[in-house]
């Protein structure tokens, strides 16, 4: 059977993307950072940290966990949905790459729910949390060819050419 799922690449802001959803590399607290997260909360506007404060005060008191996701509307960005995922710090002692795994799967799984058929990912955790891009990349890559969803594109959405060839070269 043929794969249902497209994997596509584009440069530059995910931020800019018209998809159905906007992974957001977030952190547990769900209450904005910087990165990718400052610049979703950016330019999507107030809507979305008031439906994350509200997410947490009913279901995360103590954060959302890594690897977990969760949605909200996207405010003003040209998608409908955030999820956010809390990615892996990246440690050089600990393999925590299904961790890694967990955030695409679960965001998808997410997506799945909303019915979402388009869903743009950063390079989740390859930024402040300082996992290495190739690894990353191969880890990313190799979650979404995995999971089973009815989403119909993942478009990995890269900052800079690094991330962009790193990408590339695992999606071939
Ligand atoms: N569009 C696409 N990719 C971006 C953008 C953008 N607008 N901005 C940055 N990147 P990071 P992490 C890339 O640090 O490593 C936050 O403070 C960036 O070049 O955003 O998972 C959270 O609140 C890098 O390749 O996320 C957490 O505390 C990738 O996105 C923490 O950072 C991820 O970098 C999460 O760290």
């Amino acid at each position: 059977m043929e794969p249902m799922t497209t994997l596509t690449l584009a440069r530059g802001d995910i931020t800019r993307q018209h998809v159905d959803a906007v992974v957001n590399a977030a952190n547990s607290s769900l209450l904005g950072g910087g990165g990718v997260d400052g610049a979703i909360h950016r330019a999507g506007g107030p809507d979305i940290l008031a439906a994350c404060r509200a997410l947490r005060a009913s279901h995360y008191g103590k954060g959302l966990p890594t690897g977990h996701a969760v949605a909200t509307p996207a405010g003003r960005l040209p998608a409908r949905w955030v999820i956010h995922t809390v990615g892996p710090v990246w440690s050089a002692t600990e393999d925590r790459s299904e961790l890694l795994a967990s955030c695409h799967r679960e965001s998808l799984r997410v997506a799945d729910e909303l019915g979402a058929r388009t869903v743009a990912f950063p390079a989740i955790s390859t930024g402040i949390y300082g996992w290495p891009m190739d690894d990353a990349a191969r880890i990313a890559v190799a979650a979404v060819r995995q999971a089973v969803t009815t989403v119909e594109e993942v478009r990995f959405v890269l900052f800079d050419e690094r991330a962009y060839e790193a990408f590339a070269a695992r999606v071939g």
